[in-house]
């Protein structure tokens, strides 16, 4: 039995040498053992370095316009129309010049009050005075010529008085009545001195308003230059000589 299997071996390994030879392989070293089993894979290697810039592809083909893309901003319109109003800010303060301005102007407000009291002062010193618009009729009853009664008044700061209006003839009336000096006629401002038979005022000019009495002036005897006021309230021209109660005009500005 031992020697069938010995010589079974000897056999099988002839025949493998044999197709090893016919194989065109090299011929084992006699001397080598069984060949093993052939061994497992081994793992996979790294990978690579990056290849190369491949070559420039060709051109794509041009997109769709964008829906909501803003182009550049057009011209400016026209200017709208002009709004309301605001309402007023509060005041604002001055600044120090405008403040000197207004102490400036207080100053000269407070010079020019000064100075109106003063001639309301005179003015009604007078035994009989009338408040007309922005004048005083005053008369203490002093009786004097047509160039002495100018001067009388303008030491009053005044002129002989002169209507220049229906109403303000009226409220000299009344001033001649309330003096008690009715009976006689007051100088009024007019006269013809410079050209006889145009009766202006005492700085040449035209009168705006006259209110003679029937048939006056008459210039009677060709000697009456100055014009008076009756009792009536109706003008009459006498001698600028004569004496007649003065009524002054103060003016109050
Ligand atoms: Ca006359």
């Amino acid at each position: 039995m031992m020697a069938l299997l010995k010589m079974f071996l000897r056999a099988f390994l002839l025949l493998q040498f044999a197709m090893q030879f016919l194989d065109g392989a090299e011929p084992q070293n006699c001397h080598g053992g069984v060949p093993g089993t052939p061994g497992h894979n081994g793992l996979p290697g790294r990978d690579g370095r990056d290849g190369k810039d491949g070559a420039i592809g060709p051109k794509g083909e041009k997109g769709e316009p964008g829906v909501n893309g803003q182009g550049t901003p057009g011209k400016a319109g026209p200017a709208g129309p002009t709004g309301d109003k605001g309402e007023r800010g509060p005041p604002g303060q001055p600044s120090l010049p405008a403040r000197e301005n207004i102490a400036d102007s207080l100053k000269s407000e407070i010079q020019h009050l000064n100075a109106k009291i003063s001639m309301i002062e005179k003015a009604v010193s007078f035994s009989t005075f009338r408040k007309v618009g922005q004048k005083y009729y005053v008369t203490d009853g002093i009786e004097a010529s047509f160039d002495n009664g100018m001067k009388y008044c303008k030491d009053f700061g005044g002129v002989i008085v002169l209507p220049s209006t229906a109403l303000e003839n009226q409220a000299l009336l009344k001033v001649l009545v309330s003096s008690g000096l009715s009976n006689k006629k007051q100088f009024i401002r007019v006269t013809d001195r410079e050209t006889e038979g145009q009766f202006v005022d005492t700085e040449g000019k035209q009168l705006t308003f006259t209110n003679w009495g029937p048939g006056q002036p008459d210039d009677y005897k060709g000697a009456q230059d100055c014009g008076t006021i009756t009792d009536t309230g109706l003008w009459d021209d006498v001698g600028c000589n004569g004496q007649h109660p003065i009524i002054c005009e103060i003016e109050i500005r």
